[in-house]
């Protein structure tokens, strides 16, 4: 790997740009004409402003992003999460203008991209779902009733090209399944252009529990343990932690070898994420994220495995570094997001920053883009970082956390720090295993 293209912005750019450092390979950042203050694109090797401020004509636009690539002798490109990171057209452009994509191949990234092929390569697999419709629901109303009887209300209908919250419905009973459906079907046809939907048993207060895979090109395939992403509202997550609290040694070696052996199958290339709901002590599979996750350093905390590196590795061609007998988990890391939002109103709150400062000491690492002097432009997601801790056990993490907190500094602009230190002070979250409408419920309340 000779010269990577950072196809994205803020924190997760300057990850991958540390990265390329650490690796001895030359960088080019790309960015839209918003973002030429950006730390990242200061530090890398060249950059290349590839279009105005918002993110359909920059970090959307493919030709320019695939041009950028080519004046600049790139030999890979890096796209990140979000932005094009799980647009298989954009894969296979890249692999096809004859560079690199640091990802999964493209049709990997295409069958998880549709949540009903996804179900039924993991069910093919056995990896453990949702009991559901396993497949399209049909055009048909009585057998679309015979099968949500079938699973038993209440059920959520599902767009199959959804995914992250968009183009779901819950139902309650039999009178409301029908105009539900054809809601459903018609808001994922104006969305996403594609009216299929799936039916799945709703799970009323699960967790969600992730598993974190490596796989290379040569069959080998690993998994880092588990991160609880549960502490999350309006489907952007809030707080992250690995391991999750309370999984056993034995259920984590069972859901990561399920997924360890769905890599396999399916011939999976790259880092991936096996998103799950967790109830009652079991795992139901309902997407993979075929990309880098913003919550990654978690992952990183408790194995010591560098995985963007990895991605970088195994795309180049690379085996793993990784054996599954070396990955030891080793304590417990928090990750707290921190947005530029209103404290009162949580809505995204840009501006400039007039002081920034990042906590430090032992265990303490600060994943962020901004610093005293950085405007926070408006037309991106208002995440400016990630606070992570680690520490020998979840209550030390935890602690560490309580102290970054209340040592960083960000002026100038409106921060949920404060929401994040009552987060880590709540005595639910503190005996670890809040459910996914934890935080929204607790938000209602004042
Ligand atoms: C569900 C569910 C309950 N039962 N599926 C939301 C985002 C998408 N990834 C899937 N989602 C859900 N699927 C069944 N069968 C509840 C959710 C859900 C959720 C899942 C993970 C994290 C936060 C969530 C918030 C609301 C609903």
């Amino acid at each position: 790997m000779q010269k990577i293209l950072i196809a994205n912005r803020g924190e997760i750019a300057l990850r991958i740009l540390r990265a390329c450092r650490e690796l001895d390979i030359r960088s080019v950042a790309v960015h839209s004409a918003a973002d030429r203050e950006l730390k990242h694109v200061r530090l890398a090797d060249e950059s290349v402003c590839i279009g105005p401020n918002n993110v359909h004509e920059s970090y959307l636009n493919i030709p320019a992003i695939v041009a950028a690539a080519e004046v600049t002798d790139a030999t890979a490109i890096h796209p990140g999460y979000g932005f094009l990171s799980e647009n298989a057209d954009f894969a296979e452009r890249v692999e096809q203008s004859g560079f690199t994509f640091i990802g999964p191949r493209p049709e990997s990234i295409r069958t998880m991209g549709d949540k009903v092929s996804a179900i039924h390569a993991m069910r093919e697999a056995g990896v453990p779902c949702v009991p559901g419709s396993d497949g399209p629901v049909p055009d048909d109303p009585d057998e679309s009733l015979r099968i949500a009887s079938e699973i038993g209300y209440p059920v959520m209908v599902k767009a199959a090209s959804g995914g992250g919250g968009r183009g779901m419905r819950v139902v309650h009973s039999e009178a409301a399944l029908l105009n539900a459906i054809s809601l459903t079907c018609s808001e994922a046809e104006s969305a996403f252009g594609d009216s299929t939907v799936y039916m799945e048993k709703y799970l009323e207060q699960p967790r969600h529990i992730e598993v974190q895979v490596l796989a290379d090109s040569y069959g080998n395939a690993i998994h880092l343990g588990e991160r609880d992403c549960s502490m999350q509202r309006r489907h952007q997550k809030v707080v992250e932690e690995a391991p999750a609290p309370g999984i056993t040694e034995s259920q984590r070696r069972y859901i990561g070898e399920r997924c360890v052996e769905a890599c396999r199958q399916m011939g999976y290339r790259g880092a991936g994420t096996f998103e799950f709901l967790y109830e009652n002590g079991e795992f139901y599979f309902i997407e993979m994220n075929t990309r880098i996750q913003v919550e990654h350093p978690v992952t990183e905390m408790i194995t010591g495995c560098d995985l963007i590196a990895e991605q970088i590795g195994v795309a180049a061609g690379e085996p793993l570094r990784w054996r599954q007998e070396d990955i030891e988990i080793r304590g417990h890391a928090v990750e707290c997001r921190i947005n530029a939002e209103d404290p009162k109103t949580l809505m995204p709150c840009p501006g400039t920053i007039d002081h920034f400062h990042a906590p430090g000491g032992p265990g303490v690492r600060v994943d962020s883009h901004v610093y005293t002097g950085y405007a926070v432009p408006p037309y991106f997601d208002s995440m400016i970082g990630k606070l992570i801790t680690h520490g020998p056990s979840r209550d030390s993490a935890l602690a560490r956390m309580r102290t970054a907190l209340s040592e960083i500094v960000v002026s100038g602009i409106g921060t949920n720090v404060a929401l994040q230190q009552e987060i880590i002070g709540d005595a639910a979250f503190r005996a670890g295993g809040t459910d996914i409408h934890y935080l929204e419920k607790k938000l209602a309340l004042d």
